[in-house]
């Protein structure tokens, strides 16, 4: 398989700015806090802080990811984009396409995306997104997104309850970290680049979570709640219709299936409110 060094990805790398940069590492704490530091120091936007292991690779809300050495893509991007604050969660949105969209032409595989940020096949997570940024009043100096995707790797490495799949499992062979890389950078670029053009992502984004219009048992800091998610706003909140009837707008949080009826009828496709 090929490795994962700035030469090898240039070659064939067709984005025109993204990923153009790169810092490679072997072993690093974590590309998000390399990619911080660099971002401090005015580092261009589109660097890519790749490595091929993480001592400690970092999850949301003090989590944690896990990927054996060599066997996976960890990466992180820097964006400087001219949007405000609230505005960002469409780096998310896109990134999450383009990672679903690289999956799905190069590999054939039928990925999806679960809310807010990870990357599933089959139900299982393969991945998931880190968005970490700076803001000065409502301006937003950077933004690093980080990107962890099980490659190849069997889910037995993982502890259990992790749920995780890879590509490797999914195929039933070795992937190309590479190639896959190449194509998830080339779709981000794309993506981006209408979105400074004001395309904005939330349609699409929602169309492609598996969670929509399913009941689902939603875990926030202020607890855990069953209903059915209903859509997402403009900045990719979850719109939670609980079992006793009231509305929840959750910017921040996690969501399980929930496979027991609710009681309400069918929920309502996907759809975009507010
Ligand atoms: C995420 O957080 O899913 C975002 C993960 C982002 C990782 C990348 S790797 C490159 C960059 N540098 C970093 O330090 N981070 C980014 P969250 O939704 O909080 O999910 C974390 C949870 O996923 C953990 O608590 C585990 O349950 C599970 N998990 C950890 N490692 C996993 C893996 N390899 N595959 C599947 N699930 C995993």
């Amino acid at each position: 398989m090929h490795n994962l060094e700035p030469a090898a990805i240039l070659d064939g790398l067709r984005t025109r700015w993204l990923g153009q940069r790169i810092v490679y590492h072997e072993t690093v704490n974590s590309t998000n806090s390399v990619a911080k530091t660099l971002a401090e120091q005015a580092g261009t936007e589109g660097t890519l802080v790749i490595a091929e292991e993480q001592t400690a690779g970092r999850g949301r809300l003090g989590r944690m990811w896990l990927a054996p050495r060599g066997t996976s893509l960890l990466f992180s991007l820097l964006f400087r984009p001219d949007l405000s604050a609230s505005r960002t969660p469409a780096l998310n949105m896109i990134c999450g396409l383009g990672i679903r969209q690289a999956i799905r032409e190069l590999l054939n595989l039928p990925a999806q995306l679960k809310w807010p940020n990870d990357i599933t096949v089959r139900g299982r997570k393969l991945g998931g997104i880190l968005t970490e940024m700076s803001t000065t009043g409502k301006r937003v100096d950077y933004v690093i997104i980080g990107i962890g995707l099980n490659v190849n790797l069997t889910p037995a490495m993982l502890p259990r309850e992790f749920n995780a799949t890879s590509i490797s499992q999914e195929l039933g062979r070795k992937a190309s970290r590479l190639l896959l890389l190449q194509a998830v950078l080339w779709h981000i670029e794309q993506r981006y680049t209408a979105l400074c053009h004001g395309k904005w992502p939330a349609q699409e984004w929602a169309s492609a979570l598996e969670t929509l219009g399913r009941c689902v048992s939603l875990r926030t800091s202020q607890g855990t709640w069953r209903g059915v998610a209903t859509g997402i706003d403009d900045e990719g909140a979850l719109m939670v219709r609980l079992n006793g009837g009231q509305s929840r707008r959750v910017l921040v949080g996690d969501i399980m299936p929930a496979d027991e009826p609710t009681g309400e009828g069918p929920a309502a496709g996907p759809h975009i409110a507010g």
